[in-house]
């Protein structure tokens, strides 16, 4: 079983436009509004491939409870803390064949809201396998908030996939968590370097392969795949080609395939086949972190994964 926690949800709100015309009104009449924030957007994906989920995090006021009526109506189980704060809102304008996000900060965590979340997260733990943390932090909570999350799962045996940047990240990478996918903008920022090539992300999975005790460190190149790293080998995963509708979410419905593998006890290269596989059933997809069930054998079947000498 796989556990999600998603520490700064968001309803998505998707805007189309044809075109947007700044310092003038534009007005709209295609909107999606979806429960949001990265690890929601993973725990959807991980829904829709039929494997059982639970998602944790903060949600407050009235946007919280859009997020929970959501949930209830997908059938997927869920232990948030309610907090005093308002649950954010991150609008995704889509125009001109562009996307422009606009992504509120989210609501201020209390100290009491943050150790009623550690205290629960301590005791639901046990009932899952995989744990897996996607987005940024609130307000409110330190940067070393994941580390403390991946130090209580690996205590625990669990296998803990972390998913943010920024501060955040590199203060979880200090506590070895068992799977990251930075994508190559993120891993610049973090390592201070050009990734352009399959070479630079070789080069940057080194450097950290030397600093911390990581299973599995993958670097998404996009639609281009990602180069993986896992027992000693590189790996380079090429998806099928394809044409992309909107890239947003594809990270997260990356992240969705690796738990769902690695839930299942898959084997290294399966694992990295159904992470590039599921990046790109994303892609295809005008909505963010949504995928075809019917079509997930058949591009697993049409994804390439193998060692890089
Ligand atoms: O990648 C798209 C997305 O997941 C949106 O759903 C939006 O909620 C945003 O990212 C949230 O990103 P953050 O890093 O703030 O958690």
């Amino acid at each position: 079983m796989i556990l999600t926690i998603t520490l700064n949800p968001s309803v998505d709100i998707s805007y189309k436009l044809d075109s947007l015309h700044l310092n003038e009104v534009n007005r709209c009449y295609r909107v999606i509004k979806t429960a949001g924030g990265k690890g929601l957007n993973v725990t959807r994906v991980i829904r829709l491939a039929g494997e059982n989920v639970c998602a944790t995090g903060f949600l407050g006021g009235t946007t919280g409870k859009f997020i929970e009526n959501v949930l209830n109506e997908n059938n997927i189980n869920h232990q948030f803390i309610s907090i005093q704060g308002e649950t954010r809102h991150c609008i995704a304008i889509l125009h001109n064949g562009k996307q422009t996000e606009i992504l509120e900060a989210g609501p201020c965590i209390t100290e009491e809201e943050s150790s009623t979340f550690i205290e629960n997260y301590k005791i639901i733990i046990d009932n899952f396998d995989v744990i897996v943390a996607s987005g940024s932090l609130p307000i409110g909570l330190d940067s070393s908030f994941y580390q403390k999350l991946i130090n209580i799962a690996n205590e625990k045996g669990k296998k803990f996939i972390l998913d943010t940047s920024g501060e955040a990240l590199a203060e979880g990478l200090k506590a070895n968590p068992y799977l990251i996918k930075p994508n190559k903008d993120e891993l610049s920022k973090l390592l201070n370097t050009e990734i352009t090539s399959i070479q630079d992300a070789k080069e940057a999975i080194n450097h950290l392969k030397k600093q911390f005790d990581i299973e599995y460190i993958i670097v998404s190149l996009g639609e281009k795949g990602a180069v993986g790293f896992h027992g000693g080998k590189f790996y380079i995963s090429t998806p099928p080609k394809v044409r992309a509708v909107n890239p947003v979410g594809s990270g997260d419905s990356m992240i969705a395939g690796f738990a769902i593998a690695i839930s299942r006890n898959l084997d290294p290269i399966e694992i990295l086949k159904y992470g590039c596989a599921f990046g790109t059933l994303n892609a295809i997809e005008e909505k963010t972190g949504y995928i075809q069930p019917k079509l997930i054998n058949s591009f697993i079947t049409k994804t390439e994964v193998s060692v890089l000498t």
